[in-house]
C-alpha cells in the first residue's frame, strides 16, 4: 500500500489515531485528523497534530467524499452513516491494523478470542523472549500496531493481540500463526449479533495462506468453524480431550504424546489459563521454541495486571484483582479458578447482561457477593437466594466489608461482570483503586 501523496483522513485521536497520523505523515501522506471530540479535549493528540502541522476537523461533519482513504481507530464503528456515504463515493475505509499489515516487517502471531487474549499474548511474548527468539508485543494489549512498524525487523516476531474491533476492518494481514481462543457473547452494542462478532474475528483465519499455522480451541464451536475457513495447517488444543496438538492428560499438558509440563506448574489460575498456556505453547513451537524451554518460560510467567492478578495476602486472606472481568462470562471463568470461600465483588455499569448465570457458582463457592455501582439492584434481583448479598455501593465499602468479615483461608475477588464507567474512568482505574485499598489494609 502506497500512502505517499494520498489524502488520508484518520478518525479517533487517542493512542491509535495519533500513532497512525505520525506514521502517515512520515510516509508522505496528506493527513487530516478527526474525532467526535473537540481538539481542546484531546490533550494527547493536540501537541502532535500541532507539531506535524496536521489539520483537525470534527468527525460529525461527515462530508468525507474527497479523501482517498479513511483509517479508523479500533474504537470507531465501521458502519457510521458518514463512512458508508464515503464508501459509496469510492473512498477506501480501512482499519489501523489493515494499514499496518503491509508495512510491518517480520513474522506475525495474531491472537484473538473473547477471553484470555491479553494473557495469551503476554505469555507468548514472554516465552519467545525467554527462549532467545527476537519478539515485540502489541496490538489491543496496548501498543497500536502502526507504532510497532518502526521497530519491526525481518527476523523479529510480532505477537499481536487482535480484537474484533481491529479485525472487522482487516483483510490483508497474513498471520504466520493465527490463534483462536474462544468466542462468547461480547461487544454486541458494536457488532449487533454474535454471528457478526465471530465473523470479524474470522478475518484473521480467512486471510491465511496454506503454509501458515492456525492454533485453535477444539472445544469451541466458533474456533472449529475458523478451522474450516482457514487454508493453514492446524494445531488444535483442548482442555477436555485428546486432540492433534495440545491437550491435558490428567494433570499434565501434552503436545501429542510428549509431556510439556504439569498443570500444577502453570502459575496462572484456572482451566481457562491452561488453555491460554496451551495456545501460547503451540504458537511458540511454531516460532521455533523447544518444549523444555517453553515449559521453563511458562513457570516464570506472572499474571497480567487486572487479570486474576494476585494482589496480597492479609491475615491469611488472599486478594485477587480481576477488574478486566467486565462480562458475566469472564466472571464465570474467574469463579471457576477457585475452589471456594470467596467474597466476590460484583457490579458497575450493566451491559444488558444476564446475571442469573452466576447463581450456581456463587451458591457453590461464595461466602457472599458484595455489590457495587449502578448494576447492583439488577444483580441483586437476579442472584437473590444463591448467596448472601451485601449492598456495599462503592469499592471502598466492599473492601472494608469483605476484609472485616473474611477469615484466614478465604479469598476476596474483584470480578465485577460489569463495565466500570459508572464509577471509574475504565477497568484499569477500578483495578488500581481496588489494589490500593488492599495495600492499605492492616494485617489483623
Ligand atoms: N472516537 C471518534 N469517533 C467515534 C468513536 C470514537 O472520534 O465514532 C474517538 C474518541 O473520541 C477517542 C478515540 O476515538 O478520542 C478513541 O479511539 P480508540 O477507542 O480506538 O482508543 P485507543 O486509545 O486508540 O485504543 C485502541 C483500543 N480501544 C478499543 O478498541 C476501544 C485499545 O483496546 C487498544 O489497546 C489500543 O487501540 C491499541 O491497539 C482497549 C479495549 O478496550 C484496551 N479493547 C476492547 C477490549 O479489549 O474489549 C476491544
Amino acid at each position: 500500500m502506497n500512502v505517499s501523496g494520498r489524502k488520508i483522513l484518520v478518525i479517533g485521536m487517542e493512542r491509535t489515531g495519533v500513532a497512525t497520523v505520525e506514521f502517515l505523515a512520515l510516509h508522505g501522506a496528506r493527513v487530516t485528523a478527526a474525532d467526535t471530540r473537540q481538539l481542546a479535549h484531546l490533550p494527547f493528540a493536540a501537541p502532535v497534530l500541532h507539531r506535524l502541522n496536521i489539520p483537525f476537523r470534527p468527525q460529525n461533519d461527515g462530508g468525507f467524499q474527497h479523501f482517498d482513504m479513511i483509517v479508523l481507530s479500533p474504537g470507531v464503528p465501521a458502519d457510521l452513516p458518514a463512512l458508508n456515504d464515503a464508501r459509496e463515493h469510492g473512498v477506501a475505509v480501512i482499519g489501523e491494523v489493515e494499514l499496518a499489515a503491509s508495512y510491518l516487517q517480520g513474522p506475525v502471531i495474531g491472537i484473538t478470542g473473547s477471553n484470555g487474549k491479553t494473557t495469551t499474548t503476554a505469555l507468548t511474548g514472554h516465552i519467545l523472549e525467554s527462549c532467545g527468539i527476537p519478539v515485540q508485543v502489541g496490538g489491543n494489549i496496548g501498543t497500536p500496531v502502526t507504532a510497532m512498524i518502526g521497530s519491526s525487523l525481518p527476523e523479529q516476531w510480532n505477537v499481536l493481540e487482535l480484537s474484533s474491533f481491529q479485525l472487522e476492518t482487516t483483510r490483508s494481514l497474513r498471520a504466520d500463526v493465527a490463534v483462536g481462543l474462544n468466542v462468547t457473547q461480547n461487544h454486541l452494542d458494536r457488532h449487533y449479533t454474535l454471528a457478526n462478532y465471530a465473523k470479524a474475528k474470522g478475518n484473521l483465519f480467512a486471510s491465511q495462506k496454506p503454509e501458515q499455522t492456525a492454533v485453535l480451541n477444539a472445544d469451541d464451536a466458533h474456533c472449529v468453524a475458523f478451522g474450516e475457513i482457514t487454508p493453514a495447517r492446524k494445531i488444535w488444543f483442548s482442555s477436555t480431550r485428546r486432540v492433534d496438538g495440545l491437550w491435558i492428560d490428567g494433570e499434565t499438558i501434552r503436545y501429542d504424546s510428549e509431556p510439556v509440563l504439569p498443570t500444577a506448574e502453570v502459575p496462572i489460575r484456572g482451566r481457562h489459563n491452561f488453555e491460554n498456556a496451551m495456545a501460547a505453547t503451540a504458537a511458540a513451537l511454531t516460532a521455533g521454541a523447544g518444549i523444555d524451554a517453553i515449559a521453563a518460560a511458562i513457570r516464570t510467567f506472572r499474571a497480567v495486571e487486572h487479570r486474576l492478578e494476585f494482589v496480597r495476602t492479609v491475615a491469611g486472606v488472599d486478594y485477587y484483582n480481576d477488574s478486566k472481568a467486565t462480562s458475566v462470562d469472564a466472571t464465570l471463568k474467574a469463579l471457576d479458578s477457585f475452589a471456594g470461600n470467596l467474597w466476590v465483588i460484583l457490579g458497575g455499569k450493566d451491559k444488558g447482561s444476564d446475571y442469573t448465570l452466576l447463581r450456581e457458582p456463587l451458591q457453590l463457592k461464595a461466602r457472599a457477593a458484595l455489590l457495587i455501582g449502578a448494576a447492583a439492584p439488577k444483580i441483586q434481583s437476579q442472584i437473590e437466594g444463591a448467596a448472601p448479598v451485601i449492598a456495599a455501593g462503592t469499592i471502598e465499602q466492599a473492601v472494608a466489608e469483605a476484609s472485616s468479615r473474611a477469615v484466614a483461608g478465604d479469598t476476596v475477588l474483584l470480578a465485577p461482570a460489569c463495565a466500570s464507567f459508572d464509577q471509574f474512568q475504565n477497568y484499569e482505574v477500578r483495578g488500581r483503586a481496588f489494589k490500593s485499598l488492599v495495600q492499605a489494609l492492616e494485617s489483623k
